[in-house]
This record gives structure tokens, C-alpha cells and sequence, in this order.
């Protein structure tokens, strides 16, 4: 065993340890030359065939060796550690300054704001809002309201009943004039928005599912009059301008006289298009004076109050309003339609 073999194998070693990258291998290596059969060990061993005079001085020699490697691999576990820490904290950091993600926000409906709309416009003329149940009983969504069973007028609505029950789902918001009167005394004002359903076929102007906006306004000399002059106030401030409208006589069990209550079509200026039917005027609103039996249905005496009533479709409303063509594109969940609100 020579000196140079020491030197070359010292070298050797310092090499390998500053090449390895990881834990492992560095592992390997310490066994390689440190390990029970390391190469330093069995030099240990080897040590005793050496003449006495040789064996103290090269024992020092491969000690001091084995003592400088041990220091070597310790300082390059602590190496390996410290990037393989760097290294993780590079991957897990997290950025704050960087913008967050913008959660997608979604908005109110077009028969929403329209409703809320609407709602402002009759609080700010003395109208309460008033809701009532979506299932009714066939007294009030009918009897009450002076439609009594096999009255033809009963086929007005298609209705659809409950399965093994006496009960619907409204056909209009009326039914709430009734349970609103039953409970409250005039002079009264309300509105009642809502939804309604009919099993009708659906076409450009007509939903199976939609909604109404119930007026009721009931006093000692309440008159058509003032139901014309409040529709027509009501019409302007919704649509910041005059609107031509149009009274027709009509037919209401719940109401006598009885009017159709018609507007220009706003979405074709009154030329015809689908929303109109192509008849240039679009139907808002069923109305008439309460019928005397309404009040008498509901505990009051006609002989004391008189008012008036009106049934709005909001649908329609909202497609004048945005100038929509087809009442079904609310319902159909569609977001290029939606978003456009
Ligand atoms: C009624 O429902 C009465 N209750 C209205 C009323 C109230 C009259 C108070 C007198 C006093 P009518 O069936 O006409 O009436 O409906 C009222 C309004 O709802 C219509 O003018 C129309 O704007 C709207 N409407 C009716 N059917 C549909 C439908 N299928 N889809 C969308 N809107 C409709």
C-alpha cells in the first residue's frame, strides 16, 4: 500500500461526492468507500499485514482520510438538503400581487328588473305590493271571482289541475283581489305580481308559464276615469314618453263593464311584426269596474265601494320595453340572450 494509492483514491472520492445530486446516491457512495465494505474499511483490514514500522504511519494516514471524507459527506447532505428545500419553496410559491380570478357574477332576469321597475312606479302613486299562493282553489281562482262551475266563461282559461286534487295552479293573479279584500278594508290600493300558468300552445305572445301584475283600487267613487288616467301615468313614466293606448270592450265575469287595454307596438313602431300578430297594437291588459259580486265574495257591500281592476301581462310589457320578438327566449335559458341585460 503506497502513498499515491491514498491521494488517488482521496481524489477519486472528493470527486464523486461533489458530482452526486442526490440523497441517494450520495448514500451509495458513503457506502462504496465508508460502508462494511467500503473500499477505507477494507483498507483498515489490510493495515495489519503491513510491516509494524509502515503500519502506524499509513493507519494515521487512511484515519485521517477516512475523517476528512466523513466531513466531505456531511457537507454535502447539508447541500443536497438545503436545495431540494430552495427547490420547493420555488414550486409552492404563490404570487399575491398577481390579480385574482374574477368569479363569474350573474345578474337579475329582464322580468325581474321590469317587475322591480313596475313596482316603483305604483308604490310611488300610493300602490301596496301584495302576493298570493301559485296552487289556488277553484273558489278563488274561480267561484269567487262570479265564475260559478259549468259557467262557459271557465273554458276562458285552459287550466291545469293538481293530479286527485280540487286544486290548480292560477290562471291569473285575480284570485289575490279576493283574498286580499277578505282580510283588508277599503280604501285600498294594491298590485299583485306573479306567475301563472295555462295549458296553452305557445307562439311568439304566448307562454304556458308566465307572469301577470294584478291592480285592484277600490273606494267610495273610484271610476273608469281614474283607472285611464293611472294606466296612462303608468304607461309614461315606464316608458319615459306618451304611448298610444287603446280601450276596447271586453268581457270579464269579474268585472262590469269589462275593457281590453291595447298599446301601440313598440317593437315595430305599430307596422306588424310577430309580437304584434301583425296587427300593429299588442294586448297588455285585461280591466273593468269589480263586479258587485267580487265585493260581496270578498265580505264588502257593493253598495258602499266601487273600483277598478286590471290583469297586466309583464311578459309583453318587458318585450316592449326591450323591443323582444318572441316571449319564449325568456324561458329558454339562453345566455346570449340573457347576458344582453
Ligand atoms: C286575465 O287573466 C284577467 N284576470 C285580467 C283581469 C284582471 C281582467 C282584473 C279584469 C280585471 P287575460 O286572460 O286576458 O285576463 O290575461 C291578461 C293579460 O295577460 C293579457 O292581456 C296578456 O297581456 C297576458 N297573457 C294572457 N295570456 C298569455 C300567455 N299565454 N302568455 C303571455 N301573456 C299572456
Amino acid at each position: 500500500m503506497e502513498k499515491i494509492d491514498l491521494r488517488l483514491l482521496k481524489t477519486r472520492a472528493e470527486k464523486e461526492i461533489e458530482k452526486s445530486r442526490s440523497l441517494k446516491e450520495l448514500d451509495g457512495i458513503f457506502k462504496k468507500y465508508l460502508g462494511k465494505k467500503g473500499e477505507i474499511t477494507q483498507l483498515f483490514k489490510s493495515l495489519k499485514k503491513l510491516p509494524e514500522e509502515k503500519r502506524a504511519k499509513i493507519g494515521r494516514e487512511v484515519n485521517e482520510l477516512k475523517n476528512f471524507l466523513k466531513i466531505r459527506f456531511d457537507q454535502k447532505v447539508e447541500e443536497i438538503k438545503e436545495k431540494i428545500k430552495r427547490e420547493t419553496e420555488e414550486k409552492e410559491w404563490i404570487d399575491i400581487t398577481l390579480p385574482g380570478k374574477k368569479p363569474v357574477l350573474g345578474h337579475l332576469h329582464p322580468l325581474t328588473l321590469v317587475k322591480r321597475k313596475i313596482e316603483e312606479i305604483f308604490q310611488v302613486m300610493g300602490f301596496k305590493i301584495v302576493e298570493g299562493p301559485e296552487i289556488e282553489t277553484e273558489w278563488y281562482n274561480f267561484d269567487a271571482l262570479n265564475i260559478p262551475k259549468e259557467h262557459p266563461a271557465r273554458d276562458f282559461w285552459d287550466t291545469l289541475y293538481l293530479k286527485n286534487s280540487k286544486l290548480l295552479l292560477r290562471t291569473h293573479t285575480s284570485p289575490v283581489q279576493i283574498r286580499f279584500m277578505e282580510k283588508n278594508q277599503p280604501p285600498l290600493r294594491i298590485i299583485v305580481p306573479g306567475r301563472v300558468f295555462r295549458h296553452e300552445a305557445t307562439d311568439a305572445s304566448h307562454e304556458i308559464n308566465f307572469y301577470q301584475l294584478e291592480g285592484l283600487m277600490v273606494g267610495k267613487d273610484i271610476s273608469a276615469a281614474n283607472f285611464r288616467a293611472i294606466i296612462e301615468e303608468f304607461f309614461k313614466r315606464f316608458f319615459q314618453k306618451n304611448i298610444k293606448i287603446r280601450l276596447r270592450p271586453s268581457y270579464f265575469p269579474f268585472t262590469e263593464p269589462s275593457f281590453e287595454v291595447d298599446i301601440s307596438c313598440l317593437v315595430c313602431q305599430g307596422k306588424g311584426c310577430p309580437a304584434c300578430a301583425h296587427s300593429g297594437w299588442v294586448e297588455m291588459m285585461g280591466a273593468g269596474m269589480v263586479h258587485p259580486n267580487v265585493f260581496k265574495n270578498s265580505g264588502l257591500n257593493p253598495k258602499f265601494w266601487q273600483g277598478f281592476a286590471f290583469g297586466l301581462g309583464l311578459d309583453r310589457l318587458v318585450m316592449m320595453k326591450y323591443k323582444i320578438s318572441d316571449i319564449r327566449l325568456f324561458y329558454s335559458g339562453d345566455l346570449r340572450f340573457l347576458n344582453q341585460f
